[in-house]
């Protein structure tokens, strides 16, 4: 059976959960969806990453040791994925006793291997980032990210020799030119290995931060975050057994945004091939979520909680907003405004109506009862389910290359479709003539077949809407309602249910 293995970063504790962890939840979820209704076998794993200086500071300011605060903000998470409906196979912490241990046997194995070593080591550091910096990386002396000058710092610490594998990584990239996605990140990693690539400094002493997995050849020091964070990966797969790691290694896909594509691009690759494993097979990486008021901060009193998204919009409403909205690969604004202009146009106008004046008509003609269809249909009933296979046929497409915007754009071409079909067929002025009431059957037939293969194709990106239309079909909760062929996925006679208002128009005081 041909597998998939999909993961999420792990979040850093020190936030709750916001707009933009959502969002790569969001896409991985759906694309888990997707697999497995196509049938494949998925491993979908996120959680969060716990230790580090950015976490102990952070309980610090919280008035709780780290532990504590860790086990707080990472239920946090969880309970929020769960209620947010993500579909997630495994949710590992970086504190968990298998992720530790496993850690601590690729440290020594590749200590043991002599490519770690212990030496000296003075450079900017950056707290926000944990990481060193070079002079050339810094902006006007400044970290890039943080705008805020790194402190100088020299100590002895454990290096891992990253520079050993460059040439080995560079050739890696050439060899396979889908490894990093979309182009532009996988150039970006290219031209960072045009320079010499240093040795990575993987410890920090335990007089500085003691926060740590401790490095298993000098109980002195404990392990720099990315190198624990980033092993999780493989230990998660492992913990499940040994089979499991075999059988999902070799198809594993990270999904990050473009701000942890060094870590994943650079030391993510060469930390495995020390360990000599088998490399992932993708890095895909996504823009940024920018806030019309700017950089989405707790000062500024601007973050997006997925919970109240839910709460105020509806979960698919939300969803549908992010896969539509953002290119992947791109940034991309978001604004309540933008969400409700969506909301309004694309779910209450056009997939709603087109929905319940279906459900209605059915109601209203024909008591909910499915008529027959002729042996011949008219050459307009095949365009209608020419349209819906050739949506379907792009779409596997545009899932394939990540493009999940255009995936929902090729679904919406096809609802136009069926609302011209309406207008043109006009089954309510038929209806009143009693010599054509067969030919309205055979019209609402068809378009009860929308509703089904919208069912069908909407179950990834909206997964709840995807469900009530089968329930309203009054079809079994199974994959062959939804797979039959078009025109076999009712029997005449099959009585389903009215109408219902699906997304309510959200009214906004336009002239504000
Ligand atoms: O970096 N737009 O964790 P993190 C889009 N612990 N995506 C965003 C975003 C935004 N504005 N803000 C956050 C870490 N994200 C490490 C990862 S992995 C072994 C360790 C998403 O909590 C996006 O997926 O800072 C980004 O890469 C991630 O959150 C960073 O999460």
């Amino acid at each position: 059976m041909e597998r998939v293995y999909l993961t999420t970063p792990l979040y850093y504790v020190n936030a709750e959960p916001h707009l933009g962890h959502t969002y790569t939840t969001v896409i991985v979820d759906t694309l888990s969806r997707y697999h497995r209704n196509a049938g494949r076998e998925t491993f979908f794993l996120t959680g969060t990453d716990e230790h580090g200086d950015k976490i102990a500071q952070a309980a610090k300011e919280n008035g709780t040791d780290p532990k504590a605060y860790a086990d707080r903000i990472s239920q946090l998470f969880r309970s929020t994925w769960d209620q947010c409906g993500i579909t997630y196979s495994h949710f590992i912490r970086t504190t968990d006793a298998y992720h530790v241990e496993f850690v601590q046997k690729v440290l020594r194995d590749i200590y043991d291997k002599g490519d770690i070593y212990f030496g000296e080591y003075g450079g900017f550091y950056c707290y926000g980032c944990e990481r060193f910096y070079t002079e050339k990386e810094l902006v006007d002396g400044q970290c890039p990210d943080h705008q805020k000058a790194p402190d100088y710092i020299s100590e002895k610490n454990y290096f891992f020799r990253m520079g050993k594998y460059q040439d080995q990584l560079i050739d890696a990239i050439h060899s396979r030119p889908d490894f990093i996605r979309p182009e532009r990140y996988r150039a970006e990693v290219l031209a960072f290995l045009r320079e010499p690539l240093e040795d990575l400094c993987i410890s920090r002493p335990k007089t500085r931060l003691q926060w740590g997995i401790p490095l298993p050849f000098d109980g002195n020091y404990v392990t720099y975050v990315w190198f624990d964070a980033l092993l999780n990966y493989v230990s998660a797969l492992n913990h499940r057994g040994e089979d499991i790691f075999q059988a999902f290694w070799p198809r594993a896909n990270h999904f990050i945004a473009k701000d942890i594509l060094k870590p994943h691009g650079i030391y993510w690759p060469t930390m495995l091939m020390a360990a000599g494993l088998p490399l992932y097979e993708r890095l895909n990486v996504h823009g940024y979520w920018i806030m019309d008021s700017g950089k989405m901060s707790k000062s500024l009193g601007n973050v997006i909680r997925p919970l109240e998204m839910k709460e105020r919009f509806g979960m698919d409403a939300f969803r549908y907003f992010l896969l539509r909205e953002m290119a992947f690969g791109q940034d991309a604004k978001f604004s309540e405004e933008a969400l409700v202009t969506r909301i309004n146009a694309d779910l209450a106008n056009n997939l709603g109506n087109l929905v319940s004046r279906v459900l209605a008509m059915q109601q209203k003609y024909f008591a909910g009862v499915v008529q027959a269809l002729s042996a011949s249909w008219p050459a307009e009933d095949c365009a209608l389910r020419d349209k819906f296979a050739q949506a379907e046929g792009e779409l596997n497409g545009f899932i394939a290359e990540l493009q999940f915007h255009r995936a929902l754009e090729a679904i919406w071409s096809a609802l136009d479709h069926a609302n011209r079909y309406i207008v043109q067929t006009a089954p309510f002025t038929m209806i009143k003539e009693p010599a054509k009431q067969s030919r309205v059957g055979e019209i609402l037939h068809h378009l009860l077949e929308v509703v089904r293969t919208l069912a069908r194709l909407l179950a990834p990106f909206m997964p709840d809407t995807a469900n009530e239309l089968r329930a309203l079909l009054a079809l079994p909760d199974d994959k062959t309602a939804l797979h039959a062929p078009w025109g076999q996925g009712f029997q005449p006679g099959h009585q389903i249910d009215g109408p219902k208002v699906l997304f309510p128009r959200i009214e906004t005081d336009a002239k504000k």
